[in-house]
């Protein structure tokens, strides 16, 4: 059949089942936006290239099918810069078509030109400049098979304009075949035996799950792992929800703003099983005191990452989910009845400084929203700072890709964007994005795009008036010099969701917070709560960068 390049990009994207695309228009793409108009793939316009790969992205973690942006040449794709970093930090797979300038104006400086594959080489896991019309439908069938598999990561599509015009003929590859690209997904049998063996020798170890838990859709099997060989599981920031929050076995998260249990635990272990994470430095604090006496069993898709950063003694290349299932056939449980005695005290030691009741403080809001969303599948997204790290200590994530946040590349202005696309994918689960009064001016623009398509996200800003982490930092580390982390002069956030047509919602006092919250279920549309929050919180528990996980300021004594 004879095509338009344009109309071969939608038949390619109705092809691999994309329902949704989210973008921005601009002179390199009319063609492609031509193409859209006859088209039943829904485009969601935001307000902003970055809301448009945030909200991409969190439409691909909340339902696990890769997330699809549209932007145009220039301003357009550098724009995207950030959510495309974003996507590649936190292993998501989201494939971003661009425009460019008509081939024969590439490399001239013309109007909107930038050279966007250059630019997203480090941060993408493939990028294509397409030259003939006739190499779009291999490249999309390629562009999303490497963006869903193995280790999975964002890809980038770049269309000069005149491709888009040209006509050619369009036959969609039912298989691909990329050379040099072939992701071990069987994990060795006889590395998984000695796995096996280890386990069974250990008497205190530990599971440490990553993202890849979350990813592979493994949760299920990791639990059988921990509760057939009674061992206790953290996880990582990007791996909350893959196993339940709630089961006695699950220590919390580990790293930086872990809890005692959880660090104190990979301090003792014997054995380390680390499952689909990437020992980053949040997770590790210093690491030439990580774990000290134990051995290490390193699961992962990635074989780059294995031996990365910390040297392992077991490693595995392969699925998580294929690697668990085969293991738990030869698998038998070790002792590890004295181990969890011992995780049980340090479990009664968990202080987080939220006792004080008279103040409006963060943790016990999370903890609200947490208890008043149990009935109900909620799924929250998060900006970046104290706010993000309390949702990882106080709110209860039960299943997996129930938490969307940036992990890796810590990106401030992702949860609002990130929820509009998380709550496009799943209609039916209550969206919650919790936020900081910084980041949320980061995209505030996107209330917009909320108000326009009445995606009913509930937006809890934890407004504390200051860039938090930061200020956190300052007084611990910076002997309390405040640099440039008050935020005088923000507005008052429900005359501005007013002024778009959404609900606000102030809450002053800790008597209002339930109310408020039940009310802001109760609201069809979506919702903006403005929590005005102790000035001067800090999260707890906290360890100091690169160092030992067990040198834990707990924040009593002022420490
Ligand atoms: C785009 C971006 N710029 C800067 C930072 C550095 N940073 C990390 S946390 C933080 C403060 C966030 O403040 P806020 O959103 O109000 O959240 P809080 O910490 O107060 O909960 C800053 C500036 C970042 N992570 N991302």
């Amino acid at each position: 059949m004879k095509l338009k390049g344009s109309d071969m990009v939608i038949s390619a994207l109705e092809h691999e089942k994309v329902t949704t695309v989210f973008g921005y228009p601009g002179g390199a793409v009319l063609p492609l936006y031509d193409s859209l108009y006859d088209s039943s793939i829904k485009h969601i316009l935001t307000r902003h290239e970055q809301g448009a790969a945030h909200a991409a992205d969190g439409y691909a973690r909340a339902s696990g099918k890769p997330g699809v942006v549209f932007a145009t040449s220039g301003p357009g794709a550098t724009n995207l810069v950030t959510g495309i970093a974003n996507a590649y930090m936190d292993s998501v797979p989201v494939v971003f078509v661009t425009g460019q300038v008509s081939t024969p104006f590439i490399g001239t400086d013309a109007f909107q030109e930038a050279d966007i594959t250059g630019i997203t080489l480090p941060i993408t896991k493939h990028n294509y400049l397409v030259k003939d019309v006739g190499e779009l439908p291999r490249i999309f069938k390629e562009a999303f098979h490497i963006a869903t598999t193995g280790r999975r990561g964002p890809v980038l599509i770049d269309i000069p304009k005149d491709v888009q015009n040209a006509v050619g003929e369009f036959v969609y590859p039912e298989n691909v075949d990329i050379p040099g690209y072939r992701p071990t997904i069987e994990g060795h049998p006889g590395q998984i035996n000695r796995m096996a063996k280890a386990i069974k020798a250990s008497r205190r170890p530990v599971i440490i799950g990553g993202g890849g838990v979350v990813s592979s859709g493994s949760g299920k099997y990791l639990l059988e792992l921990a509760e057939k060989g009674q061992i206790p599981v953290s996880l990582t920031f990007m791996g909350l929800g893959g196993v339940p929050g709630s089961n006695p076995l699950f220590l919390g998260m580990l790293g930086m703003h872990g809890t005692k249990a959880a660090n104190y635990a990979v301090m003792e272990a014997d054995l380390i099983i680390a499952i689909g994470m990437r020992f980053d430095d949040r997770v590790t604090g210093s690491l030439d005191s990580f774990a000290p006496h134990a051995k290490v069993i390193h699961v992962d898709i990635d074989p780059a990452e294995i031996g990365k950063n910390i040297a392992v003694d077991i490693p595995i290349v392969g699925d998580v989910k294929k690697t668990l299932k085969r293991l738990m056939k030869v698998f038998k449980a070790g002792q590890t009845e004295k181990w969890l005695e011992r995780i049980k005290s340090w479990k009664t030691e968990e202080y987080d400084g939220a006792t004080d009741k008279d103040s409006l403080k963060v943790p016990n809001i999370i903890e609200a929203i947490s208890r008043l969303t149990t009935d109900r599948k909620t799924i929250v997204t998060t900006d970046v700072g104290q706010h993000q790290m309390w949702t990882a200590l106080h709110y209860c994530f039960e299943e997996p890709r129930t938490l969307v946040s940036s992990g890796g590349l810590g990106t401030m202005g992702y949860g609002f964007p990130a929820a509009i696309g998380a709550q496009t994918a799943s209609p039916e689960s209550t969206v919650f994005c919790i936020a900081g009064d910084g980041s949320f001016q980061m995209n505030i623009q996107e209330l917009a795009t909320a108000a326009n398509y009445n995606i009913p996200v509930k937006v809890a800003i934890m407004n504390n008036g200051y860039l938090g982490m930061v200020r956190q930092w300052q007084e611990l580390f910076f002997g309390k010099r405040y640099s440039s982390t008050t935020l005088s002069g923000s507005p008052d956030f429900c005359k501005v969701a007013e002024a778009y047509g959404i609900a606000g919602i102030r809450v002053d006092s800790p008597g209002k917070v339930e109310e408020a919250i039940n009310r802001a279920l109760s609201v069809q549309g979506p919702v903006v709560m403005d929590f005005h929050v102790e000035p001067e919180g800090n999260v707890f528990p906290m360890v100091a960068p690169d160092s030992p996980l067990d040198e834990i300021m707990d924040g009593r004594d002022g420490q």
